[in-house]
Formats: structure tokens, sequence, C-alpha cells
């Protein structure tokens, strides 16, 4: 890893280079890496600024957990308006993660609670090691999701799932969030980054363009009509493949240079 030239965001958040892939660490590691709004600004503020090398990005957590949600010693005596700018914060920078110039793969491990796993949830691809347990304990605190999960996580799992964590407090450990799809790949602890950062280098090694095309209009597709949904396929696609880049894998493919699909190992 080349960690010569980390690029600072302002104490809670480290953005290092791992060649063409950027690493992103929420390091407040004292509050279990609990979310105050410098927090939020800086997460927003790295993943806007990323390297001009960066093609793929891995987000983790320093310390036992990944992220234990809204900083809730910041709640007081906030007034309803104050609250919706809150919110409206945690939306923009999330924002930046999901709809970013790279995919990012999330590393979770330990809590990953409220804020936290609404975090997790506006980024790609979700790696757990074998520790993480996921919560969305706002019923408890008796205040409700504001960083993006009611959007973000019917996306994801059930509202019936999130509805029984939200009203009854039930956590799902890792095993679970692999079984309902809230993370694509479980490994054991200690071992999270290596396969986070493993994939981050495979998806860097694809064509940008595609990647844009993956993280930006695929959701997109997903929530509009199927007319709406096919048109912007049909010009998402022939955006994608006119890149000289695209036509010289095609190529490649055709003269047998290129690697053949295989099943799973
Ligand atoms: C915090 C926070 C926090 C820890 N805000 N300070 N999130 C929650 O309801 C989760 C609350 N946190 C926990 O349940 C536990 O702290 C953990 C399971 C995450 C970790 O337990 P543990 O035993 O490793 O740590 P700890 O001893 O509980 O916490 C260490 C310190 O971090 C302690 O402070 P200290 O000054 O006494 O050392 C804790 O107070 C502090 N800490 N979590 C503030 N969340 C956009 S809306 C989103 C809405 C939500 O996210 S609601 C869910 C909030």
């Amino acid at each position: 890893m080349n960690t010569d030239r980390p690029e600072s965001t302002g104490g809670t958040v480290r953005v290092e280079m791992d060649g063409d892939v950027a690493i992103v660490t929420l390091d407040r590691r004292a509050k279990r890496n609990a979310i105050n709004e410098q927090t939020v600004s800086a997460l927003g503020q790295a993943f806007a600024t990323l390297p001009a090398t960066a093609r793929a990005a891995v987000l983790t957590g320093a310390g036992e957990h990944f992220c234990a949600g809204l900083d809730l010693s910041e709640l007081g005596e906030t007034s309803a308006a104050e609250a919706l700018f809150h919110s409206r914060l945690w939306h923009r920078a999330f924002e930046d993660i999901q709809f970013g110039r790279v995919p990012v793969v999330a590393v979770l491990h330990g809590a990953v609670v409220g804020g936290g796993l609404e975090l997790a949830a506006a980024t790609h691809i979700r790696v757990a090691e074998q520790s993480t347990f996921f919560g969305l304990p706002e019923g408890q605190r008796g205040i409700f999701l504001g960083g993006g999960g009611t959007a973000r996580l019917p996306r994801i799992i059930s509202v019936s799932l999130i509805t029984d964590m939200m009203l009854t407090g039930r956590t799902l450990d890792a095993t679970e969030g692999l079984r309902v799809g809230l993370v694509q790949y479980l490994m054991p602890d200690g071992q999270g980054l290596a396969k986070g950062l493993e994939l981050a280098h495979i998806i860097a090694r694809n064509a940008p363009m595609t990647n844009y095309a993956v993280t930006h209009a695929l959701p997109r597709i997903a929530d509009m009509s199927i007319e709406q949904g096919l048109l912007l396929e049909a010009m998402t696609s022939s955006i994608v493949q006119d890149a000289p880049e695209a036509k010289a894998r095609m190529q490649a493919f055709l003269a047998g240079r290129a690697a053949k699909v295989r099943p799973p190992e």
C-alpha cells in the first residue's frame, strides 16, 4: 500500500492510495466511529475529492466497530428545522458516496448500526467480517432514520425486515446479513480488508464508463417505468460502447487476447 501521500480530509477520515484504489478510513474509534457533523462532512468531502488516479474505493472503519451511527451527543435540544438540515447534510454526503466518480466497496466489522448501516447502504458492494452485526436502534432512541436509510435500505432488504429491526430492536449477525442480501461477501475476522481490496482492484480494471453506468444508470433505471428505463438503457449503452477503450476490449476478445468467462470456483 502506498501511504506516502495520504490526503487528509480533517481529523476523522483518512484517504490513502493502494495503486488505483482509494482506501477511505473512518477513524473516530474512541467514539466507535459515531458520526458527528464534522465526520459526515469529512466523509462527503473525501469521496467528492478522491485523488484523480482513483478508479475504485474501499470504505472501512478503524477500531473495533465499523460505525455506531449518529453521534447521539449532538442531538441535544435540536429543533425540527435544525434536524431537517442535519439530515440533509447526511444526504448530500452519502450522495457523494453512492453517486460519486468511482464504485465503493464497504468493509464491515463489529457494529454497523443506525447511521452506520445507512452509510454502508450508500456503498455499492459490502464485505462483512464475521464479527459484524447490524441494527437499527432508532426505535429505542426515540428517533428515526435520517441518513437515507428509508430510501436505500428497502432497495437492499425487505421493508418487513427493516420494520422488524426498527420496531423490536432485532439485530442481525454477519451470516444473517449475507442470507438476506445486506452484504454480498462474508469473511473471517481480519480478512475483510484484503477481500475488499481484491474486489476493488478487479473493479478498477473495468472500463471507467462501464463502472459509471453501473453505479449511476442501473439504480436509476431500476426506479423508472419499463418504458423510461429501456430508453435510458439504450442511451447509456450507446455512450458506454462508444469509448475507445470499449472498442479495444471487444477487439481483444475477438482476437483471442481477452479472458473468457469462467464458472465460479
Ligand atoms: C457514542 C455512540 C454514539 C458509542 N453516539 N457516542 N447509535 C446507537 O444507538 C448505538 C450506540 N452505541 C452502542 O450501542 C455501543 O457503543 C456499540 C455497540 C456501538 C459499541 O459498544 P462498546 O462497548 O464497544 O463501546 P461503548 O463503551 O458503548 O462506547 C465507547 C464510547 O463511544 C463511549 O463514550 P465514552 O466517552 O464513555 O468513552 C460511548 O458513549 C461512545 N459512543 N456510540 C455518541 N452513537 C442520521 S440519523 C441516524 C440515527 C442513528 O444512527 S440512531 C443509532 C445511534
